[in-house]
C-alpha cells in the first residue's frame, strides 16, 4: 500500500486529496494543527470512517516545526509528500506578512531537506499559485510566463517554487511544482470571493442574511473545481519526470460574472444585495489571471470537468442547505449570528 503524507490536510485541497487518494488505495498521513476548538470539520467523515482502519492518520504539527515534520517523515518513510499547508489567504497576508512567509517559505525548506536525507526516493510536491505571475497582463499563461508577485504571499510561494526545482535540479530528487490557478468548491474557505458569495446567497435567500460586502468586481480568475485540480496534483506525481505544470480551465471570469451566475440562479439580481467596502480592497491587487493547461492536458490527460457556471451553482447549492439549517439553528437559539450583513 502505497503511503502519501499530506501538510494542510485540514484546508479545501487536503479533503479532497485525502478522500482522492484513499480511493486510489493509499494510506494517508496527514498534519493538523493544534487549535484552542476543533479543526477538522472538512475532514471529520474521512476521520470517522478511515481513521481506526489506519487508512488516515492525522498528527499534530506546523509548517514552522521542522524537528516535527522531520520526524513524522523518518517514522512515516511515505512514498509521497503534498505539501499544501500554506495562510493561503492573499488580503490576509499583507496584515500577517511574517506568519503567512514564514510558512510558505521555511516549510518547504524544511520538508526538502527532510526529503533529501531520509535516503529513499520520495516524491514531493509543492503547492505553487498562479498568484506568482502578478495578473499584469492578460495573455494566457504558462509554464514559462515571469513571475511577478504581488502580495507577501504570492512572493512566499515564489521562492518555494524556486527552492523546488533547486531541490530536483541539484539533488536529483522528483520534486513537483503544481502552479495551480484558483479552485473552489462547497468546501473553500468562507472569505475567499467565491464562496463568501454563495454562502451569503444562501443566508439572503433564507432570510438570514441582508447584504453582501465585497471589494473589486472587476477582477477576473481562472476558476476550475477543486476535485478536479487534486487529480492533476496526483498525475503530475506519476509522471515519468518530475516537472512545473499549469493546472487552469483556459477560461477567464470576472467576480461580476460570478455573481451574475449565482444570483441568476436563485432568481436574484446581485446589484440589489451586493454593497462595495473599502476594507475589501487590497493594497496591491492582482487583476487578470488566466491560465493555459495545454501541457498538462497533452503529457498528463489531465483536464477540468467541472464548467464555471456548474461550480458556481454547485455552491450555491451547497450553501442553500446550509443557510436552511442554520436558520432553524437560529430559530432555536442554538446558535448566533456571526456572520456581517
Ligand atoms: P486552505 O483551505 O486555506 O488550507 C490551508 C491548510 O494549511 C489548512 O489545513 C491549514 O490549517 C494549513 N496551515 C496553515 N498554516 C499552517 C502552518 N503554519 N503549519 C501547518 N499547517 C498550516 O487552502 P487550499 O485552498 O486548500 O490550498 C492548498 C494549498 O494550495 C495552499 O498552499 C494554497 O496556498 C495553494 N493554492 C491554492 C489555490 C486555490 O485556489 N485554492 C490555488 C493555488 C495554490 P488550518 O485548517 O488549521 O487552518
Ligand atoms: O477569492 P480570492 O480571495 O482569491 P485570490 O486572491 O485570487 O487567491 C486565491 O487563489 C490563488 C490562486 O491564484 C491562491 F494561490 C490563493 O491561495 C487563494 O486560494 O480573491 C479573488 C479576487 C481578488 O482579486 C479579490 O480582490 O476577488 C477579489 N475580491 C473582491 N471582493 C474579493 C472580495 N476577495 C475576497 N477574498 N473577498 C472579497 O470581499
Amino acid at each position: 500500500m502505497k503511503k502519501a503524507f499530506i501538510t494542510g490536510v485540514t484546508g479545501q485541497d487536503g479533503y479532497y486529496l485525502s478522500k482522492f487518494l484513499i480511493d486510489k488505495g493509499y494510506e494517508v498521513h496527514g498534519t493538523i494543527r493544534r487549535s484552542s476548538t476543533f479543526n477538522t470539520k472538512r475532514i471529520d467523515e474521512l476521520i470517522s470512517q478511515y481513521s481506526e482502519k489506519k487508512i488516515l492518520n492525522l498528527y499534530y504539527s506546523d509548517l514552522l516545526d521542522p524537528s516535527s515534520l522531520n520526524s513524522l517523515l523518518q517514522n512515516i518513510q511515505p512514498d509521497e509528500v503534498y505539501n499544501l499547508a500554506a495562510q493561503s489567504h492573499v488580503a490576509v497576508s499583507f496584515k500577517n506578512p511574517h506568519f503567512s512567509v514564514s510558512t510558505s517559505t521555511n516549510g518547504p525548506v524544511s520538508l526538502l531537506e527532510s526529503v533529501k536525507n531520509l535516503g529513499k526516493e520520495i516524491k514531493y510536491y509543492q503547492a505553487s499559485s498562479s498568484e506568482m505571475y502578478g495578473g499584469v497582463s492578460t495573455d494566457y499563461l504558462d509554464e514559462n510566463s515571469i513571475f511577478d508577485p504581488k502580495s507577501p504571499y504570492a512572493a512566499g510561494k515564489v521562492f518555494a517554487h524556486h527552492m523546488t526545482k533547486i531541490y530536483r535540479e541539484s539533488y536529483n530528487l522528483f520534486c513537483v511544482n503544481g502552479i495551480l490557478f484558483n479552485h473552489e468548491s462547497p468546501e473553500r474557505g468562507e472569505t475567499f470571493v467565491t464562496r463568501k458569495i454563495t454562502r451569503g446567497i444562501g443566508r439572503i435567500v433564507h432570510g438570514i442574511q441582508n447584504n453582501i460586502s465585497l471589494g473589486n468586481l472587476d477582477a477576473v480568475r481562472d476558476w476550475g473545481f477543486a476535485g478536479d485540480y487534486v487529480e492533476a496534483m496526483w498525475l503530475m506525481m506519476q509522471y515519468k519526470e518530475a516537472d512545473d505544470w499549469v493546472i487552469a480551465t483556459g477560461e477567464a471570469h470576472s467576480v461580476k460574472e460570478f455573481l451574475d451566475i449565482s444570483f441568476n440562479h436563485v432568481g436574484l439580481k446581485w446589484e440589489d444585495y451586493v454593497k462595495i467596502d473599502e476594507k475589501y480592497i487590497r493594497p496591491n491587487e492582482v487583476n487578470h489571471l488566466l491560465g493555459n493547461p495545454n501541457k498538462a492536458k497533452n503529457l498528463l490527460d489531465w483536464k477540468p470537468k467541472v464548467s464555471f457556471e456548474d461550480l458556481a451553482v454547485m455552491m450555491v447549492e451547497s450553501d442553500l442547505k446550509l443557510a436552511e439549517q442554520e436558520k432553524v439553528l437560529l430559530e432555536k437559539n442554538l446558535i448566533s449570528k456571526t456572520w456581517e450583513d
